[in-house]
């Protein structure tokens, strides 16, 4: 390990840094007051993270024990603190948060700067008590806690909202016991305010900051944060989350149990439009589709069998943000891939590798930390978002991928062209640590997740193809037929009688024709080939795609006269 360490410290010296260290004087605690528990409520919603929207109730199993935060009333009048900020700051002895706070840069709009309501962050200030959204049963846990390891935690973070990235910090110090707190590393990454981070050792000496002097993105900030960590553990979050109660203990007791592997908290949404706490389910697992997007996916009627809601989940995927690891195993099994830029594609390698190459992903039920999900980056990616995520994910079909990285080339065309440099040294690394194939994984792991035939057709008329001008909930139309593919190859999945070019499907609405994210059931997406006809059919409306307009070549959906000369005979062809 001590070799494979050295070589990142190497790579790391080429990202110039600075590092500041931590010279306080050990403050007492930062502990406040504990207000009297509210009776428990029990009318929580399930939010599903996969599409924003709530799919269930929770029942009185849960221990909800936070008044829900509503408006902005509410949090001006909390009946627990008639203050504005939610800590009392007399006990943060050499921190003053309001100061702290005001300080940030802000902007008219709140949302602006953050993707997240900022005023409403600052209200709620550097600490707060949320809902205990656990089981009930895992106060009843079995596991022996008194021996655990302690873990370092470390937290990268770039232009983060002060309160934001406050209460991140609090929360883990209130919410870790010490011993289990080796120490937590910031790491800024070269974010416009100077202050934002090195203010924060004042807050605990168990506190190191460190600071890029350019901008490295999430992965390579990571790496050198967990280069500077003393514990034996490894934990990653992000800088806009609140550690729940008893959150640690599960991760590092199924570390001791089961050393090399990777172990998730529950990751509650915290809603980005007013900050409130929501419960997530515990039934769900991360899975992702083969454009290599991240997605929720309900656990399979066979995982349910038998469930117990606080049983650990086998997820093939991990969101990425939120995680434990051994230090060891986590350089072992070579970190993460330094060639990754600013975001995205670092949770496919780390989860791919762990599967295939001996570890394991766990996500803990009893563990739980909030987390504001937010539709938008609220940070700019120096080479634009798509191409960067397109270069990430391209490094992961190709190391881990074997020859499904086709079908990814398949549904991000983009990617071909991106340039990711050097694979060979990641390739030595799955020879070394003698890794399955991603056969193996998808047999073995994943093995619902549906794979697609490599189809990629163009559907023509007199020369003139079906073309999607690369545009989502735009108007499809007519092209000269240009052999290159692009926006005018098609794939055809004949179990879901979709129509589709990357996620997106083709799909009926006001009797033309658009591209919209594919929904499953959604009966205006499904269309049948009639291979006799030659025409494409949408049983739903009893309607075929035809050739409405030739001369402004406009497409659209009418009947179906399969013999006469109503319908469009459509020639499809492989690309
Ligand atoms: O250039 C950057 N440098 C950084 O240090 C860009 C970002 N960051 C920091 C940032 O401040 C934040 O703390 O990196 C962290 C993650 O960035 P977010 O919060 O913008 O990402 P996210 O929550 O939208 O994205 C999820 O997927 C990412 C893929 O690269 C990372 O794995 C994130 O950690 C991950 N977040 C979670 O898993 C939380 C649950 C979200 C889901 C699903
Ligand atoms: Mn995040």
């Amino acid at each position: 390990m001590k070799t494979v360490a050295k070589l990142f410290l190497v790579g790391i010296s080429a990202c110039l840094v600075i590092i500041y260290v931590v010279t306080m004087p050990a403050t007492d605690s930062i502990l406040i007051t504990l207000r009297p528990t509210p009776e428990p409520k029990t009318d929580f919603i399930f939010p599903n993270p996969l599409d924003d929207g709530d799919v269930g109730h929770l029942d009185d199993n849960h221990i909800a024990v936070e008044t829900k935060l509503q408006t902005e009333e509410d949090i001006y009048h909390d009946p627990y603190l008639n203050v504005k900020y939610r800590v009392d700051t007399s006990v943060v002895d050499s921190f003053n948060v309001k100061e702290y706070i005001d300080n940030a840069a802000h902007d008219a709009d709140p949302m602006k700067l953050n993707s997240f309501d900022q005023n409403r962050s600052d209200n709620i200030g550097a600490f707060r008590f949320i809902s205990d959204s656990r089981h009930w049963t895992c106060l009843n846990h079995k596991e022996d806690w008194s021996n655990l390891p302690a873990t370092s935690v470390i937290m990268t973070f770039y232009n983060e909202a002060r309160s934001a990235l406050l209460r991140s910090v609090t929360s883990v110090l209130k919410r870790t016991p010490p011993h289990l707190l080796a120490d937590i590393i910031l790491v800024d990454d070269c974010s416009d305010d100077l202050d934002l981070g090195r203010l924060l050792r004042g807050l605990d000496p168990k506190i190191k900051v460190l600071r890029n002097i350019e901008r490295q993105g999430l992965v390579r900030s990571r790496i050198y944060g967990a280069l500077n960590a003393a514990g034996p553990i490894l934990t990653f979050l992000d800088s806009h989350i609140e550690c729940n109660v008893d959150w640690i203990e599960p991760l590092l007791y199924q570390l001791t149990q089961k050393p090399r592997g990777i172990v998730s908290p529950i990751i509650d949404p915290i809603k980005a439009e007013d900050l409130t706490y929501k419960v997530a389910s515990s039934n769900i697992k991360g899975g992702f589709t083969w454009a290599l997007h991240f997605t929720w996916v309900q656990l399979t009627a066979k995982e349910m069998e038998g469930r117990h809601e606080s049983d650990p989940i086998v997820t093939p995927m991990i969101a990425g943000g939120l995680f434990s690891i051994e230090k060891e195993w986590f350089f072992e099994s070579g970190g993460y891939d330094m060639n990754m830029d600013i975001w995205g594609g670092e949770n496919f390698e780390i989860s791919f590798k762990n599967w295939m190459c001996g570890g394991y992903l766990y996500i803990l039920p009893c563990s739980r930390v909030g987390h504001i999900f937010r539709k938008k980056h609220p940070y700019t990616f120096p080479d634009g978002n798509g191409k960067t995520y397109s270069k990430n994910t391209k490094l992961v079909a190709e190391i881990w991928m074997d020859d499904y990285k086709e079908l990814f080339y398949h549904n991000r065309a983009s990617a071909r062209y991106s340039e990711i440099g050097d694979t060979s040294p990641r390739l030595a690394l799955r020879e070394k640590l003698k890794c399955n194939n991603f056969q193996w994984y998808l047999d073995n792991i994943y093995p619902e997740l549906e794979i697609p035939e490599h189809n990629d057709v163009t559907i023509s008329f007199n020369d003139w193809c079906l073309d999607s001008f690369g545009k989502t909930d735009n108007e499809v139309g007519l092209y000269k037929c240009h052999g290159k593919g692009g926006n005018q190859s098609w794939q055809i999945n004949k179990s879901k009688n979709w129509v589709t070019q990357e996620d997106v499907c083709l799909t009926v609405r006001n009797k033309i024709l658009v591209m919209h994210r594919c929904q499953t059931g959604n009966m205006h997406q499904q269309f049948e080939m009639d291979e006799d006809s030659n025409t494409l059919y949408n049983s739903y409306g009893d309607i075929c795609v035809n050739v409405l307009n030739f001369k402004s070549r406009v497409v659209g959906v009418g009947a179906c006269n399969k013999d006469g000369v109503l319908t469009t005979k459509w020639k499809i062809a492989k690309v």
